[in-house]
């Protein structure tokens, strides 16, 4: 099978472009990674250093794997208006269905095809343990920028990528120059200063991790940088000159359905609703108790704002009623919250971390 005839399958199933890399004998970025790892830049992603060998050798994958197939989807739509209120924003890659659902199913049909044809193959989405963006870089998808995404020239960083690994000597694809240029503003624009230098992100301080992976309260420190992102996180994107002026493309599956949230309604949500509500999109990752957390953070940061003040009684509903859920983050985060709207504070928790909110929210002044 020649490398028309793969693209062309690839097209067939729903990946909208093809690039591809030679697999060498060196694993791309190995050094890099572990650089990465060892400055603990993964914070509490313990999974990202599992599995080291597999993530790095693709013969561990694929024995015999001779070239990498990268395959994208774009997944742009223009943000629907802000319904202003007591609402957060979704990173936009979160905004349909679940990609880890639909790029595996198309992973799936083309490696079925794949097989039909008597080329047996490995691939991955994102969960899958392989550096999709080293590939990426080698297979010319797109340069790697600043900000560490893959930005590829003319067509953003807005895609979602996958690999798959094949034992066909396929004619591979030139890589792309760096396009970023003297251009820092994925970095000065960060509101937590989370890339310790060009091309490395550290984790403990992106919002995006703290969001999406993390299970406790962020550091009181970050908390002003969350903004308005109750989950993910795109700051380090839309500063980016290259994505200025995306296309929408046409995937139904991938049309903004929850591009904001009402912050009130996630926190009162009972969350078993909550889970069937997320269930097929992207959020259920956060489970309910880091979506209400989240939720909180964002309200405490707009107790000062007009939103705040219009809707305080609202919040203040939403946020006593947070101080009673079962799960102890989400009862610190009320804590927080409850003290940017002056709303008071509980006297004593039972538990350790929110009890250790309480007394740093009485010694310190409110708005602080
Ligand atoms: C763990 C993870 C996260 C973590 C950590 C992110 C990170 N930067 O590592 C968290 C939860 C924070 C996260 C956030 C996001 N993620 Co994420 N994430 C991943 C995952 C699972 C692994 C990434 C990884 O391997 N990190 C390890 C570090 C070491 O890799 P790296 O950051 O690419 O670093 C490389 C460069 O620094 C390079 N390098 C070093 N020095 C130099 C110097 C130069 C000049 C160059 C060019 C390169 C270079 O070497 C390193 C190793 O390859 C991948 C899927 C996958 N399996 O690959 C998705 C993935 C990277 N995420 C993705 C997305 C969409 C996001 C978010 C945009 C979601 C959001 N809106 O909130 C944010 C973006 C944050 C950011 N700026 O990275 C997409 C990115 C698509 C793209 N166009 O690049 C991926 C590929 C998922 C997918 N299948 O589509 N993510």
């Amino acid at each position: 099978m020649d490398r028309a005839a793969v693209e062309a399958l690839a097209r067939a199933n729903g990946f909208d472009r093809v690039r591809v890399a030679r697999v060498g004998p060196e694993a791309p970025d190995a050094a890099a990674f572990d650089r990465w790892l060892h400055a603990g830049h993964h914070a509490t992603m313990g999974w990202m250093a599992q599995h080291r060998e597999a993530r790095l050798d693709p013969s561990t994958r694929l024995a015999g794997a001779r070239s990498a197939l990268v395959l994208s989807i774009a997944h742009h739509h223009r943000r629907p208006p802000d319904p202003g209120g007591l609402t957060g924003m979704v990173a936009r890659y979160a905004w349909g269905r679940d990609y880890h659902n639909l790029v595996g199913r198309r992973l799936r049909k083309l490696r079925r095809a794949l097989d039909d044809a008597g080329v047996p193959s490995w691939g991955g989405v994102d969960s899958a343990p392989i550096l999709e963006r080293a590939w990426a870089r080698a297979a010319g998808t797109g340069f790697q920028g600043k900000n560490t995404l893959i930005i590829s020239p003319g067509r953003t960083s807005y895609f979602f990528l996958a690999v798959v690994f094949v034992p066909l000597d396929l004619a591979p694809d030139a890589p792309v120059g760096d396009h970023c240029g003297r251009c820092t503003q994925c970095i000065s624009g960060c509101p937590t200063r989370a890339f310790p230098s060009p091309w490395v992100l550290d984790a403990n301080r992106c919002v995006s991790y703290w969001t999406i992976e993390a299970d406790t309260m962020p550091p009181p420190e970050l908390r002003a940088g969350f903004g308005r992102w109750v989950f993910g996180c795109d700051v380090c994107q839309e500063v980016c000159p290259h994505n200025h002026h995306p296309d929408d493309p046409d995937e139904d599956d991938l049309l903004p359905r929850h591009a904001w949230l009402d912050l009130a309604a996630t926190i009162l949500t009972p969350d078993d609703q909550l889970v069937l509500r997320t269930t097929g999109t992207p959020l259920r990752r956060a489970a309910p108790r880091r979506l209400k957390r989240n939720a909180l953070v964002v309200l405490g940061n707009l107790a000062r704002t007009e939103a705040g003040l219009l809707g305080r009684d609202a919040a203040l509903a939403a946020v006593r009623h947070a101080l009673t859920h079962d799960a102890p983050v989400v009862r610190q985060a009320a804590v927080w919250a409850s003290a940017r709207f002056d709303g008071g504070i509980p006297a004593s928790d039972p538990d350790p971390h929110v009890a250790a909110e309480i007394r740093r929210c009485a010694d310190t002044p409110p708005g602080l």
